[in-house]
């Protein structure tokens, strides 16, 4: 038995973008989607009721800071992340590949695994694939990551090169040490940085593995976006049309508009939840920050747009206030309606291919959004 399954439901005639669905061991959801992130078991400051609520199917959560804490053991011994935090709908494991990278300094890499300090007590720890895939294991998470390496941008190619080639070597241990292929499925990443070669021998080596679904790690790491689609542009055709794609780290909603129209089915980013605690949010029209002053008297809603909870219940004026006060329940309004527009985006981008006209929304919401303008 498999975990995964991917059911592609139709392409888009205009942008080839694809419809489709993922089944997993808690249920299913519609591609393109976008996954809120839940660092540490919890997406800040919302409850897996208004996770629901919101329409989120599945939700990602991070193996290196659970490792951490409260340890997996704990978890485990809970009966599983779904249990522990009591969210029954699909979960996704990120390896702690890339925060390893992002987070820890004095880190070694070796063919081995990864030497790095704790980011928070500092003490020294070792990360490998087969210690990311036993911690996984534990979590019990729907979909779990191999562990990679994401080197940053701008790498060598010679740096790239053989950092793929480990990145393949890794992804083989992950496979052998997986434990739980009946219940969870494991995602490979494809690396290879702006490189069109390396992304194809990453892409052939983790293809002839044949993961249940793929990634497209090493992006949004401080590439321009003109980059970032064309490495989607030429690596997605590289990928197999009957499993899923996903962009690693990726939410601002051009990026997930354009990565689907480049045949990507899945995103997830904590940029709609991190803004949204300083105060700023995405609406129809823009980026508000609800935090300015020019706010103060304004008792519409956050965006006119926008029908969830915090849109047809507060205005500007209040949430800004509330954020200004270091009010908690701000912050709340806040995520939940940020997380609200990029779900309820990508249903209209679904819906959008189910009649051939995701090019023609592009084009609207740009507008709207103001990317347009100079
Ligand atoms: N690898 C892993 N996780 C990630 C990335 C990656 O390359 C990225 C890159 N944007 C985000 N999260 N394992
Ligand atoms: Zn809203």
């Amino acid at each position: 038995m498999t975990a995964i399954r991917y059911e592609l439901i139709k392409t888009c005639k205009q942008t080839g973008a694809r419809l489709g669905r993922v089944h997993t061991p808690h249920g299913s959801f519609e591609t393109p989607v976008f996954m809120p992130v839940g660092t540490l078991a919890t997406v800040k400051t919302m409850s897996p009721e208004e996770l629901t609520e919101i329409g989120a199917g599945i939700i990602l959560s991070n193996t290196y800071h659970l490792w951490l804490r409260p340890g997996e053991d704990i978890i485990e011994e809970a009966g599983g992340l779904h249990k522990f935090m009591n969210w029954n709908g699909s979960i996704l494991t990120d390896s702690g590949g890339f925060q390893v990278f992002s987070l820890s300094d004095l880190r070694k890499i070796e063919e081995e695994g990864v030497h790095f300090r704790n980011h928070i007590s500092g003490e020294k720890l070792f990360l490998s694939p087969e210690k990311a895939m036993h911690i996984q294991n534990s979590l019990g998470s729907d979909i779990m990551m191999a562990f990679d390496e994401c080197p940053p941008y701008p790498a060598e190619h010679k740096y790239m090169k053989s950092s793929v080639e480990r990145t393949s070597r890794w992804a083989e241990r992950c496979l052998s040490a997986h434990q739980r292929q009946n219940d969870q499925g494991l995602f490979g990443i494809i690396q290879g940085g702006e490189y069109e070669d390396l992304r194809r021998q990453s892409a052939r080596d983790l293809t002839s593995l044949d993961f249940p679904g793929y990634a497209i790690g090493g992006l949004s790491v401080g590439e321009p976006k003109d980059v970032m689609n064309r490495v989607l542009e030429f690596t997605t055709p590289l990928l197999p049309n009957d499993k899923p794609r996903y962009l690693m780290g990726v939410g601002s909603p051009d990026s997930l508009i354009d990565g689907a129209i480049r045949g990507v089915d899945m995103f997830d980013c904590v940029l709609p939840t991190r803004i949204a605690r300083n105060g700023t949010c995405m609406t129809s029209e823009g980026r508000v920050v609800v935090r300015n002053a020019k706010y103060a008297r304004d008792f519409g809603p956050l965006d006119p747009n926008c029908d969830c909870y915090t849109c047809k219940n507060y205005s500007r004026a209040y949430i800004r206030h509330l954020i200004k006060a270091d009010e908690t329940f701000g912050l709340r309004l806040t995520s939940y309606h940020n997380l609200y527009f990029l779900v309820n985006l990508m249903e209209q981008v679904r819906q959008a291919i189910r009649e051939d006209r995701l090019g023609d929304f592009r084009e609207a919401f740009f507008e709207q959004y103001g990317f347009n303008k100079p």
